[in-house]
């Protein structure tokens, strides 16, 4: 267990559900750190995260920001996320590369579900996390209830360092559950440290006590002395705390309210003494390197208007210098990022955060190196479950929306732009309507291109009820060569899901071999377009019978008797429109399960199965 606080740069990412304050805490943090002389506001579009046009208009995150600030002599980089559940894939991507998280979080049990999937994706990968329950001047209901919402959801054990400190309903201070110290809550300004409150000694006692039996948990030299009734020195305690922060034992809960500026310094402290250092981080990643080597890893690409691309890397190893030159491209500018505002550096070193220019051949999550190939799991790239046709009013502007889509799409690995064959459209595919929303605002904003959208059409497919015998003769007559095919088919319903069968039972070489593959081709030609208009499936054909000549026949000839007997044989068959159907599978906390059922039964949906997600407790 290391005594001293780690050293060197390190990073932090903001996390939490939709709205709960993340942007305007890292607002607080940059202010209260001399970055601003200013703090900055959401609802005046003044902070120094969101800074682009889509975030601002609709007052919320909609990429990762990444800023820099000194605490008392240490470096950090924040990754400020955005929280709705639409924008995952950045908070995903850049928590790969953080040394801790601060999971921001409001103090209401309702929505604490929000939180399942992020505390699930941090314990998965070991990811030290802080939690700050922001909004505390609006706190309603109490601490223990969120306390008791969250308990279920992480297997790690929450571990509440503050104490609120409550008058009249309002939260007025808290109690600092390792220094046992009090303090009052002042606007803009550092909490001010008071005697303890008499009717607070009771409750700091049980929760102090609460504090410690947990860390005793994983020390069984405190353990004894609990036992033992012996008071431990404080020493120990912030030893213990930092210590299960970093081994991902324990998550510390702290409160504030980043508006009005409370509790931030508080966590600030925390932050400068706990969280583990870049070298340990590479550690815990498995990524291990002499100092010599140069190891960096993409966290998010940036593409400006104008094109000019910003690879967002954490320097896990070696000093990077701008001109350095990697088998991904050379450097052509580095920078430290601060929102929107680029600063320019010359050089970089492990733990930092930094923007490399024009590295066009390096991706989100691609490793930058100098020695030995480093390749680690990048977070996953998740499947898209909502869609939008796109189409432009100037058809002239195809090529610059491939263009300005294929730029989206190397920002954000979960959109994905596709041309869909059967519908002949440009489908913009992503994570909800928010999502592909505002990629449609970039591409007006920054691409200049006015893009429309609709509902996809829906790829119908047809098939058939019953069979048919069909007989075709493809004759023609014209100078010279005629052609000629004659066939006799068989068509039949085959199940659902089966797809196309074609089979030949010929005999007597009434249709030559050599013009059997052609009777196949036509066949297929047709079932392109059925008797309703769309693509045909789950039909068998049999070719039984027919007849050839020995010069006019050729593999076209055949080829179009196999068209017409499809043409003349399909209307017989009693087509019918296939209702489309998704395979969908649905994950929820099992309380919700009947009213799941219930929705899905109001929309016809068949239930194919349940079973427990694994790993996910309720
Ligand atoms: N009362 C109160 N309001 C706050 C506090 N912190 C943030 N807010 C407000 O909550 C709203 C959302 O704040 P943001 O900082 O944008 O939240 P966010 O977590 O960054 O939101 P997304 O990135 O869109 O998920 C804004 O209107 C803030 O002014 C706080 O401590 N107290
Ligand atoms: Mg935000």
């Amino acid at each position: 267990m290391s005594l001293s606080k780690p050293a060197g740069p390190r990073s932090i990412a903001l996390i939490g559900p939709y709205s709960s304050g993340k942007t305007t805490l890292l607002e607080a943090i940059l202010n209260i750190c001399g970055e601003t002389d200013r703090k900055g506001s959401i609802t005046n579009g003044t902070t120094v995260g969101d800074s682009s046009k889509e975030a601002r208009d609709r007052q919320m995150s909609v990429e990762v920001n990444s800023a820099h600030f000194s605490f008392l002599g240490d470096d950090f980089t924040i990754l400020d996320c955005p929280g709705s559940v639409e924008f995952l894939q950045e908070s995903e991507n850049a928590l790969i590369g953080v040394d801790a998280a601060v999971l921001v979080c409001e103090p209401v049990d309702d929505r604490s579900v929000t939180l399942l999937p992020l505390l699930k994706f941090l314990e998965e990968r070991n990811i030290p996390t802080f939690m700050f329950v922001n909004k505390i001047d609006k706190a309603q209901g109490t601490i223990h209830a969120l306390f008791r919402a969250l308990e279920g959801a992480s297997n790690r054990d929450l571990v509440l360092r503050q104490v609120p400190i409550v008058a009249d309903d309002i939260i007025t201070g808290y109690v600092d559950l390792a220094s046992e110290r009090a303090y009052v809550y002042k606007e803009g300004q550092p909490s001010k440290i008071i005697d303890m409150p008499p009717e607070m000694a009771e409750q700091e006692g049980t929760s102090r006590f609460t504090m410690l039996e947990t860390l005793a948990d994983f020390d069984d030299h405190l353990m004894e002395e609990l036992l033992e009734d012996i008071e431990p020195e404080k020493e120990e305690i912030y030893k213990l705390l930092s210590h299960d922060l970093q081994q991902g034992f324990v998550v510390p809960v702290f409160l504030g309210s980043a508006e009005n500026d409370f509790g931030v310094r508080r966590l600030l402290k925390a932050l400068r003494h706990e969280v583990p250092s870049a070298e340990m981080t590479a550690e815990r990643l498995d990524i291990s390197a002499d100092a010599s080597t140069q190891i960096a890893q993409v966290l998010k690409t940036y593409i400006s208007a104008q094109g000019g691309k910003l690879s967002l890397v954490r320097i896990w190893s070696g000093t990077f210098n701008d001109g350095d030159s990697f088998q991904a491209g050379r450097i052509a500018g580095m920078f430290r990022l601060q929102g929107g505002k680029t600063e320019k550096i010359t050089s970089a070193t492990v733990g930092d955060i930094v923007a490399l220019g024009r590295m066009e051949e390096l991706h989100t999550g691609d490793f930058l190196y100098s020695g030995e190939r480093v390749d680690l799991a990048p977070a996953d790239i998740l499947a898209p479950v909502y869609n939008y046709a796109l189409y432009l009013d100037k058809r002239e502007d195809d090529v610059k929306l491939t263009a300005a889509l294929g730029k989206l799409v190397e920002e954000d690995p979960s959109l994905i732009a596709e041309h869909k064959q059967e519908t002949q459209e440009l489908l913009l595919k992503g994570q909800g309507e928010i999502h592909l929303r505002v990629a449609l605002e970039k591409l007006r904003n920054k691409y200049g291109l006015e893009v429309k959208s609709r509902k996809p059409k829906v790829a119908y497919k047809e098939a058939i009820r019953k069979g048919a015998v069909q007989h075709a003769r493809f004759r023609k007559q014209s100078g010279g060569h005629g052609q000629f095919g004659d066939v006799q088919i068989e068509i039949n319903p085959l199940p659902r899901g089966s797809g196309f069968l074609f089979k030949e039972k010929v005999v007597g070489g009434s249709v030559p071999k050599q013009y059997i593959p052609a009777v196949e081709h036509g066949v297929k030609d047709y079932l392109v377009e059925g008797p309703l208009g769309f693509p045909v499936v789950d039909v068998s054909v049999t070719l039984f019978d027919g007849q050839h000549h020995s010069v006019d026949s050729s593999e076209n000839s055949f080829r179009s008797a196999a068209r017409i007997a499809m043409s003349e044989g399909m209307p017989k068959c009693s087509p019918v429109l296939l209702e489309p159907v998704h395979k969908v599978e649905i994950t929820m906390p099992s309380e919700y399960t009947s009213k799941v059922n219930g929705i899905v039964s109001s929309r016809r949906g068949q239930i194919l199965g349940f079973d427990a997600r694994e790993g996910w407790p309720g």
